[in-house]
């Protein structure tokens, strides 16, 4: 493969939190007796928390200050982490882990470039808290996806200038950020069926044979 590194997204690459994404949401937007589906929730993939929040409001009926905001998606950040304790190395697929150790031995650097503030929970809930070489999520950006920010802050911790990393994404939004950071955008899932990126793959196990 032409490149030196490679930039995973998350939920949807490494793992599978979407549904629990979805169950939280789905149980405040309850509570706030709005509609709430799984089209809408593909909406929310790769998009931070309160970008997400906002989506989950739009048919909510009146304006909310932002401090009820924050609340709010503080209510949907609990019964998400509540959900994220039944995570466990089990979760990680055997293909994920093939995929990871057969980069690495080729001598890639690899990444994680999420959109995530909990994503030292959830690589510590699935044993890969310390496997990468380096980490970029929601705890050190401003922006996020479509954002490249992520992206650019990994590739500068892997000390590797952008064109020389691929970023592997599952959401649209994700595949946007990678595109616009400068560097090549392999997509699995929602966004390789919209065909987003340059790669547009069955699965992780194709990053194989790139
Ligand atoms: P949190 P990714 C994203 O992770 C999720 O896809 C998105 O649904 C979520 O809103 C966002 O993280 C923020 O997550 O509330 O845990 O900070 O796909 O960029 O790994
Ligand atoms: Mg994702």
């Amino acid at each position: 493969m032409k490149y030196r590194g490679i930039i995973f997204d998350l939920d949807g690459v490494i793992c599978s939190t979407d549904e629990y994404h979805y169950q939280a949401w789905k149980k405040l937007a309850e509570d706030l007796g709005v509609a709430f589906d799984r089209e809408k929730n593909n909406r929310l993939r790769g998009v931070s928390r309160m970008a997400s929040l906002e989506i989950v409001l739009e048919d909510y009926p009146e304006p909310l200050a932002e401090a009820e905001k924050l609340a709010l998606a503080e209510q949907k950040n609990e019964s998400y982490k509540a959900l994220l304790t039944k995570m466990s190395p089990a979760d990680l697929s055997q293909e994920v882990k093939n995929t990871l150790l057969t980069l690495r031995k080729q001598g890639l650097k690899l990444a994680i470039g999420s959109s995530s503030r909990n994503t030292p929970t959830i690589l510590r809930q699935i044993g890969l808290d310390g496997f990468f070489d380096a980490v970029s999520d929601g705890n050190n950006i401003t922006k996020s996806k479509p954002d490249p920010e992520v992206f650019l802050k990994a590739a500068q911790m892997l000390n590797l200038p952008p064109e020389d990393c691929l970023v592997v994404e599952d959401a649209a939004a994700g595949a946007e950020a990678g595109h616009r950071g400068g560097m090549d955008v392999a997509c699995v899932g929602d966004a390789a069926r919209l065909k987003a990126g340059e790669y547009n793959l069955d699965s992780i196990g194709g990053l194989l044979s790139i």
